[in-house]
């Protein structure tokens, strides 16, 4: 096996490959499997730890851009009154949706087994009836991805009038 002492020969290959997009990592890494020289070994670390960081990278793009994404319902009115803060409201298929406890708790979210689209397990999307969010900022997150329209309310203050409608595009 070639002993590799010279920067001269891993640099030029380091460069190349950092420039390069992941197709021709892959193209590098399927070509060291027939080579025996430690110099394509070389290129190969160099080119995980490019891809490596691709990826975080996208990773965390993505996040962000779902986070951007997300629709916020305030559960309580900022002046305590017992209703969801848009009470009706649309998103997109697939578009996360935010309840976040405000004022007025402890409230939940139960979305109503018989105003959803047919085929919907409203017990899939909805908490628990007992269960309850008890703090100031707590969350219930949703995603419907069934367009149509979806009924929901609070369980404790459904007599109150606590609920709302989100229609799925
Ligand atoms: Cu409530």
């Amino acid at each position: 096996m070639a002993t590799v002492t010279s920067a001269a020969v891993a640099i030029p290959s380091f460069t190349g490959l950092k420039a390069a997009s992941t197709t021709t990592t892959a193209k590098v890494n399927a070509g060291a499997k027939v080579t025996a020289s430690s110099v394509p070994k070389l290129a190969i670390k160099a080119s995980m730890k490019d891809v490596g960081v691709a990826v975080v990278a996208t990773a965390a793009s993505a996040m962000l851009a779902s986070n951007a994404m997300a629709l916020e319902i305030l559960l309580g009115a900022d002046d305590g009154s017992l209703a969801f803060v848009p009470k009706n409201f649309s998103v997109a298929s697939g578009e996360e949706i935010v309840f976040k406890n405000n004022a007025g708790f402890p409230h939940n979210v139960v979305f109503d087994e018989d105003e959803i689209p047919s085929g919907v397990d409203a017990s899939a999307i909805s908490m628990p009836e007992e269960e309850l969010l008890n703090a100031a900022g707590e969350t219930y997150k949703v995603t419907l991805k069934e367009k149509g329209s979806y009924a929901f309310y609070c369980a404790p203050h459904r007599g109150a009038g606590m609920s709302g409608n989100v229609t799925v595009n």
